[in-house]
């Protein structure tokens, strides 16, 4: 039960585990990974998967034909593993040209040059036959109020968004691209900072329809957010294209732990969204797609450890989710919770105001004090997932 399948539809970014974990007070801790080898061990550990923004398989500023060797050499690793490329992204953050952004820079020339970095790389994306296009705009913001026309910022980045999405219908690639929110870090603020805010922004393109969003465990939990609740508020708009599971311990820096080792609770309650939050069945058919690094702790045994534990977590999870549903104990306790009863439209069918006005049971005859006096059970309800996620039943 938990040995991953490539049914699972497990998924890693080669720049997750291909991580040779510099941060901003040390240098690296390992050595780094070659794309092939990662695809290889991959494959072995049960993934189906693989990710990774352009310049983690092709190294920024390679000439075309080194190019095409680091394309060709990849593409024969897919081959011999059945290894495939579920979603593809843009580097638009590590080298200096992006220090104040990609599609918002407020130097135009460099706006110019990050369209021209995606649209090349949509073209190899379509190649591969990758289906999601994530956008993180990493450097999209600022550290300082004055720096930045946030106004102008966003009408630039629908301007890059909806260039892009009406070049994928022309070329008829079939991609629909997924936006990566994240509140900060490595900018001060960064534009489109929460799921909310990511929705809100993807009404207002002209090509909106293929646009939707790719929720990050972590950085909605660094902004304080609960996750599994931003996740049903996006399957809810029918923009869940894709999703970076991985592990955060609160409100602090972007920690990228394994899936399941920040916020354990929070994870078991999306994951049984994730599995069963459409009626019983699967609410989201897409890659379970991990995103976070191996801790600079580790050497490279650690690192496929990590790698492992990650889709452990997740098979473990989905099986304390599916006894959780199949308890009777806790379909009762949901049903005397009134969270089933939750479904049911407030109105009757065809009823009208008029027809809610003259209703005195609703208003006139209604004793506030009696539904005021009622328990809703809860925690009762709470401690039956906890006693699931512990085993304990
Ligand atoms: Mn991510």
């Amino acid at each position: 039960m938990v040995q991953p399948t490539k049914d699972d539809r497990f998924s890693f970014g080669l720049w997750t585990i291909g991580w040779q974990a510099r941060d901003p007070f040390g240098d690296a801790t390992r050595p780094p990974l070659d794309p092939v080898e990662s695809v290889h061990k991959l494959a072995e550990l049960g993934a189906y998967g693989v990710t990774f923004h352009d310049d983690d398989l092709i190294p920024f500023g390679s000439s075309d034909s080194e190019r095409d060797k680091h394309i060709a050499r990849f593409k024969d690793a897919l081959a011999e593993t059945g290894i495939v490329v579920p979603m593809m992204t843009t580097n638009l953050f590590t080298h200096p040209v992006f220090k104040d952004g990609g599609f918002t820079s407020n130097d135009r020339s460099v706006r110019r040059y990050a369209l021209r970095k995606v649209l090349r790389n949509l073209d190899l994306a379509a190649e591969l036959g990758a289906q999601t296009y994530v956008f993180w705009g990493g450097r999209e913001g600022s550290e300082y109020d004055g720096a930045k026309d946030v106004q102008a910022a966003l009408e630039r980045y629908r301007e890059g968004i909806d260039l892009l999405a009406a070049y994928v219908k022309e070329q008829g690639y079939g991609i629909r691209f997924a936006i990566e929110p994240k509140p900060n870090e490595p900018r001060g603020d960064i534009l489109l900072p929460t799921v909310g805010h990511a929705l809100a922004f993807i009404a207002q393109l002209e090509h909106g329809d293929i646009v939707g969003v790719n929720p990050e465990v972590g950085h909605e939990q660094m902004a304080g957010l609960n996750f599994a609740a931003g996740i049903a508020q996006a399957l809810w708009a029918g923009k869940l294209f894709h999703i970076d599971l991985n592990g955060q311990r609160g409100i602090k820096f972007d920690q990228d732990l394994v899936f399941g080792h920040g916020d354990l609770l929070n994870a078991f309650f999306l994951v049984d969204l994730l599995e069963h939050g459409a009626g019983g069945s699967p609410a989201y058919a897409g890659p379970r797609h991990f995103d976070y690094k191996p801790s600079r702790t580790e050497n490279i045994d650690g690192v496929w450890d990590s790698a492992a534990a990650n889709m452990r977590m997740y098979l473990l999870l989905k099986e304390r989710a599916a006894a959780y549903r199949a308890d009777p104990e806790v379909q009762q306790a949901l049903e005397d919770s009134g969270v089933t009863s939750l479904a049911t439209p407030t109105l009757n069918p065809g009823e009208s105001v008029a027809d809610l006005r003259a209703d005195a049971s609703s208003y006139e005859e209604f004793d506030p004090e009696i539904a005021g006096a009622r328990g809703y059970g809860f925690v009762r309800l709470n401690q039956l997932a906890i006693d699931h996620l512990l085993g304990a039943r």
